[in-house]
């Protein structure tokens, strides 16, 4: 490996994880420690753990490599991308099993609050020559009773064509590929962007280093994140795919949902793509 593509996977880790830490500092307090839940998970984990021990007849030197690589994981930065990509999509099902509106899916490590906002039918922030192909995503935000929902706000974003998230890689402008878009009256968003490259998550720390003894593979399918919001319904985080990429089928985040795929289509303009692709919020 470089040493760019080094310093990129230890930046990105160390924002990852210092970004994770601010957001979690401001609700810290809302709720007092539950000691039975704690009790009950935390003793759960630990005997789901021994139970492989004992099953898989595991080594000291098995036990002090895992040792070693626990430790890497936090020297790296890379909790948050390791919890994201093999962990959360359980929590994300569980916690929306109740839904009658549309399918969501994880949140991932490269989320930042407060994008600035735009009208329904803006462009998102992008360099003056940023590569890729023209993509024009069209939406209307309802309630699952079928009402338009004319204060929606859809925040979106995504990685460049090269695969890399503004704010987690060096060199990118702050809010590039990042923005929030506010309803017109009936619901509806025009928004412009680009198509994002499929993904590999960084290769160079713990969490790649795991994936290649594993022999497993790096790979997310492209994939445009957005969080779909209205006063009074429940936040939707989703992402959004696109048919036919490789890895729909082996995301290395289990994130995949076909409810989630997109339909693009040559644009009417002739420039690019286009795509409607509509949201139903459960009412709060
Ligand atoms: C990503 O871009 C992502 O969305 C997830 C879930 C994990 C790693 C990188
Ligand atoms: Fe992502």
């Amino acid at each position: 490996h470089t040493q760019a593509s080094e310093a990129r996977a230890a930046d990105s880790g160390a924002q990852a994880s210092a970004r994770f830490k601010d957001r979690a500092a401001a609700h810290r307090g809302d709720q007092p420690v539950d000691h039975e839940r704690v009790n009950l998970l935390a003793g759960k984990a630990i005997k789901a753990l021994t139970d492989i021990v004992y099953e898989d007849k595991v080594s000291y030197e098995e036990y002090n490599a895992l040792k070693s690589w626990l430790i890497k994981v936090g020297e790296d930065g890379e909790w948050p991308l390791f919890l994201d990509v093999w962990i959360e999509h359980a929590v994300e099902d569980v916690a929306t099993e109740h839904r009658e509106g549309s399918k969501g899916t994880i949140e991932g490590p490269y989320y930042v609050e407060d994008s600035p906002e735009y009208e329904w039918d803006a462009k998102i922030p992008m360099r003056e020559d940023e590569p890729g192909t023209p993509f024009r995503f069209k939406s209307k935000v309802t309630a699952v009773d079928g009402t338009p929902l004319s204060n929606a706000k859809i925040e979106m974003w995504h990685a460049d064509e090269y695969g890399l998230y503004s704010q987690f890689a060096p060199g990118i402008p702050e809010w590039n590929l990042r923005a929030s878009f506010l309803a017109n009256e009936d619901g509806e968003f025009d928004i412009k962007t680009i198509r994002p490259a499929p993904y590999q998550i960084p290769t160079e720390g713990a969490c790649g280093q795991l994936i290649e003894a594993a022999g497993w593979h790096a790979w997310r399918p492209a994939h445009i994140h957005v969080k779909v919001s209205a006063p009074g319904y429940e936040l939707l985080t989703a992402q959004l795919y696109f048919p036919g990429d490789e890895h729909n089928d082996d995301d290395i985040a289990s994130a995949v949902k076909p409810e989630l795929m997109l339909d693009p289509k040559p644009s009417s303009d002739g420039e690019g793509e286009e795509v409607q692709y509509d949201f139903v919020l459960d009412p709060e």
